[in-house]
């Protein structure tokens, strides 16, 4: 497999992705530092948020086969300046992510990240799998076993253990943001 980089402000669903891409269950856990996996480099948002963090990423880059840019498809802006991919010394994609969400705008989404020159353009979601079949086929090389043996079975809906939002149960009267 091609080993890929995720990129994306924090909450766009690199870990989600990247938790879909390999297994049925999904469950939420917060990125605290740059996770190097051996075909994913999972990064915490907050390296693509912050100036002085973003150019550890450019660093991280290097150990990748492939840089890909992630938008949440109900962001109601894009993290990325128009061409910035062409200044990335590795092919870069995009991905559309959370399409499922009733909230999305996989359009707007496509338009921003095709604006950075990303090449191609994926739109999935990590819950119900659609799409991950198409970003696994880009990701193989010659000779590799997928996670997934058919595209049905990777684009079949995962088990969503936990989320951000219900790690606490928010309903509960006693539940104080801190
Ligand atoms: N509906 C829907 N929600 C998603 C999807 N992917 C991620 N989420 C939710 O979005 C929230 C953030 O997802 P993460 O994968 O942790 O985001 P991240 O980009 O790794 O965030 P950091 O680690 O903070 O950088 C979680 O509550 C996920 O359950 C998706 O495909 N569909
Ligand atoms: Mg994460």
């Amino acid at each position: 497999m091609k080993k890929m980089i995720l990129i994306g402000r924090s909450e766009c669903g690199k870990t989600t992705l990247r938790q879909a891409l390999k297994g049925k269950k999904i469950q939420y856990e917060k990125t605290q530092y740059v996770n190097h996996f051996d075909v994913v480099i999972d990064t915490p948002g907050e390296y693509a948020e912050t100036n002085t963090l973003a150019r550890a990423l450019a660093l991280y880059s290097y150990e990748a086969d492939v840089v890909a840019l992630l938008l949440n498809a109900t962001e109601p802006y894009s993290l990325y300046p128009p061409n910035v991919a062409p200044v990335v010394n590795r092919p870069v994609i995009g991905i559309v992510t959370a399409i499922d969400d009733p909230r999305a705008d996989v359009e707007q989404a496509v338009k921003w990240l095709k604006l950075t020159q990303a090449d191609p353009v994926f739109c999935v979601s990590s819950f119900t799998g659609e799409g991950i079949w198409q970003l696994l086929e880009y990701l193989k090389e010659d000779g590799d076993v997928l996670p997934w043996e058919t595209k049905e079975e990777a684009e079949s809906e995962r088990e969503v253990a936990s989320t951000k939002y219900d790690i606490h149960d928010i309903k509960d009267p006693d539940f104080e943001f801190i």
